[in-house]
């Protein structure tokens, strides 16, 4: 870990007006009033969020028709090296964020062209050289407008590993109850848990990282059941979210970080600052209609869905669907069940474990869901 808190101005002082007075004057005041104002509106600052009542399938396939209501917010920033330059094949990176009011998961699809995937890290409670590896970060602070957190959990900075072995991703984060960076008491917290579904795919160097995501509450503390702790996502949320990538071209014997870019811009001053403070994470908004997506189009159709005595799923449909698929949700929000179905269904969920589950059945732009209890 660095720190790199330095508190010089970077405006060029080619644009700070040194006369007030004649033509010459004004022009260089509206050239620096310009600058500032383009300096605080770069894309990625502020983002929305749809809702979604139909769920992207977690495969590591982008093809979901849901993902075309979202609009891509590009991870192009350099933060370190600050502001050097780097060839597209080297490293380009967009995402895509979506909501749901009944899960309370946030849905992430990303997209990374990434010339040489280093993975490896093996999590270990006192072993903090994930970010030498390549490694998604996600900076989230359920309410805004942030703090200090690199120690607690009032904003979570999520490094998702490119997992080892059969391991396909850790998701790592510091949490120190004494609250003074103490390294060699073991701080790292493995919180994959927070991720209840996740898959990565590839095509040559292009990798789709698609996964759901829990927004918790700064009351949760490790080896707490995240799903009792999660914050309930509501029409108009605010809440704060950055994504960055830190990318290791070398190898996992001795890795090292070549660079480090992120979907919102900084000021040199603040590059190294979200790791422990989320004040300068982007600020999201959830919406729960856009207006410009045929989301809020969805229709109702009608089925009926319930359990029986021995424990089996039934579900008939009325005569508007076709073959819609049915998905069975649990608590965490995690698919259990992903099958299609033709005009009845029955499931046995028997072997399921007790609890509340949601029934989803969707076909195109119709969905049907329910809340049932095993
Ligand atoms: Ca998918
Ligand atoms: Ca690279
Ligand atoms: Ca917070
Ligand atoms: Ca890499």
């Amino acid at each position: 870990m660095s720190e790199n808190f330095r508190s010089n101005s970077h405006i060029p002082s080619q644009f700070i007006p040194t006369k007030t007075g004649g033509v010459n004057g004004l022009l260089i005041a509206m050239l620096f009033a310009f600058s500032s104002l383009s300096a605080m509106n770069h894309p990625g600052d502020s983002i929305i969020s749809v809702h979604t009542d139909i769920f992207p399938t977690i495969d590591g396939d982008a093809s979901d028709a849901v993902w075309n209501d979202a609009s891509w917010v590009d991870i192009n920033y350099m933060w370190m090296p600050y502001n050097t330059t780097i060839t597209t094949s080297d490293f380009a990176g967009r995402y895509k964020v979506l909501w749901n009011k009944t899960t309370n998961l946030l849905y992430f699809l990303v997209e990374i062209t990434d010339d040489k995937f280093v993975n490896g890290y093996v999590y270990s409670k006192s072993d903090g050289s994930y970010p030498l590896f390549d490694v998604l970060e996600v900076f989230i602070d359920e309410d805004r407008p942030g703090s200090e957190h690199g120690c607690n959990n009032t904003a979570y900075a999520y490094h998702i590993t490119g997992g080892h072995g059969t391991v396909e991703y850790e998701a790592i984060d510091i949490y120190d109850p004494k609250n003074n960076y103490s390294w060699g008491d073991g701080i790292y917290v493995n919180n994959s848990s927070h991720l209840p579904e996740f898959k990565r795919t590839n095509v040559g160097t292009k990798y789709i990282w698609e996964f759901s995501l829990m927004v918790l509450k700064s009351t949760y503390t490790p080896n707490n059941d995240p799903t009792l702790f999660k914050a309930t996502l509501v029409d108009g949320k605010k809440m704060g979210l950055t994504l960055a990538y830190c990318d290791n071209d070398n190898s996992a014997v001795n890795p090292q970080r070549d660079n480090f870019i992120a979907s919102k811009y900084e000021t040199d001053a603040n590059k190294d600052i979200s790791w422990q403070n989320s004040t300068t994470f982007a600020h999201l908004t959830l919406k729960e209609n856009s207006g410009t997506t045929g989301i809020e189009s969805v229709t109702a159709f009608s089925a009926k869905v319930w359990v029986d005595g021995a424990k089996q799923l039934n579900c008939k449909l009325d005569e508007s669907w076709n073959r819609p698929m049915v998905q069975l949700l649990d608590i965490s929000g995690r698919v259990v069940v992903d099958k299609q179905m033709a005009e009845e269904i029955k499931l046995d969920l028997s072997s399921c474990k007790q609890g509340f589950y949601l029934v989803v059945i969707k076909e195109n732009q119709s969905i049907y869901t329910q809340k049932i209890i095993l």
